[in-house]
């Protein structure tokens, strides 16, 4: 696989890095572009959701990638780039977050950082995925004990352009074992990264709720989970719909 030419643009404020970067792949712009900014006006997660954060505590940043992987893999970019995450701040600070499915950062039960993944399609290019990572720096969140920050955790304080810069380099390796192994090394990362897996789990949907043990992921990403009757997959694709509520281990 050619490297990827990463270019990266700052801002001091914008409205939202995934918004900005989302334009600019619906007008061709190829894979590797990359935003960052000091302080979103309009930060986003997930469905009607915001996030937050005061200027420069944070890192908040939108990648660019155009993923030639199936449909079926494609979930596997945002894997790989919350695993980039965690492999950065364990360099830089010795925090080792665990993921919780389907896209949180967390360390204990509070959340660190959050990641928002959305498709593009633009006529004429290959499908663009545009990841979005927000991840606590120095504040630490406005959930209290539900949110937290690296400095709280480990006494230091990361430059987010630091930690964007370890997170590419981490990702790009993550993306040449998914082009050549079809995601099974991701996956096996992916599993021992997930603190979702063997907890009781509690999952909202729009028509469904599910109360269970999580078991695994299987290979298009869904969480399969153990119902007093049967074993349920949550699909990846409902992950805009869907929360996931974790509780005690079995
Ligand atoms: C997410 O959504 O966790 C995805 C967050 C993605 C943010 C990045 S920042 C760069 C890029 N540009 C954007 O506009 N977005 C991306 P979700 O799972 O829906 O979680 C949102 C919920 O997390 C909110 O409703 C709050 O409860 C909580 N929250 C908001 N800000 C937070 C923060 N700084 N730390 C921890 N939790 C936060």
């Amino acid at each position: 696989m050619e490297p990827i030419r990463w270019r990266v643009e700052e801002f001091a404020s914008i409205d939202s890095t995934n918004t900005w970067l989302a334009a600019r792949a619906a007008a061709g712009e190829p894979e590797g572009l990359v935003a960052r900014a000091d302080f979103q006006t309009a930060g986003r997660g997930r469905l009607d959701r915001r996030w937050e954060s005061p200027s420069s505590s944070s890192l908040l940043s939108s990648i660019l990638l155009r993923p030639k992987v199936l449909d079926s893999e494609r979930y596997l970019v945002s894997v790989a780039v919350s695993l980039a995450a965690r492999a950065a701040l364990v360099r830089l600070s010795g925090v080792r977050p665990m993921l919780k499915w389907p896209n949180d950062l967390v360390v204990g039960h509070a959340k660190l950082g959050g990641l928002l993944a959305e498709a593009v399609k633009s006529p004429d290019v290959d499908l663009a995925v545009v990841v979005g990572i927000g991840i606590n720096l120095t504040w630490s969140g406005p959930n209290g004990d539900a949110s937290t920050c690296i400095k709280d955790i480990a006494g230091v304080t990361l430059q987010p352009r630091a930690v964007l810069d370890l997170l590419l380099e981490e990702l790009e390796n993550r993306l040449a074992a998914l082009y050549q192994s079809r995601g099974d090394e991701l996956r096996d990362e992916l599993r021992g990264a997930l603190s979702t897996l063997g907890q009781h789990v509690h999952v909202e949907g729009p028509t469904q709720s599910i109360d269970g043990v999580a078991l695994d992921i299987d290979e298009r990403g869904r969480l399969q989970v153990q119902t007093s009757r049967e074993v349920v997959s949550i699909d990846v694709g409902d992950i805009t719909h869907l929360r996931v509520v974790e509780g005690q281990s079995p």
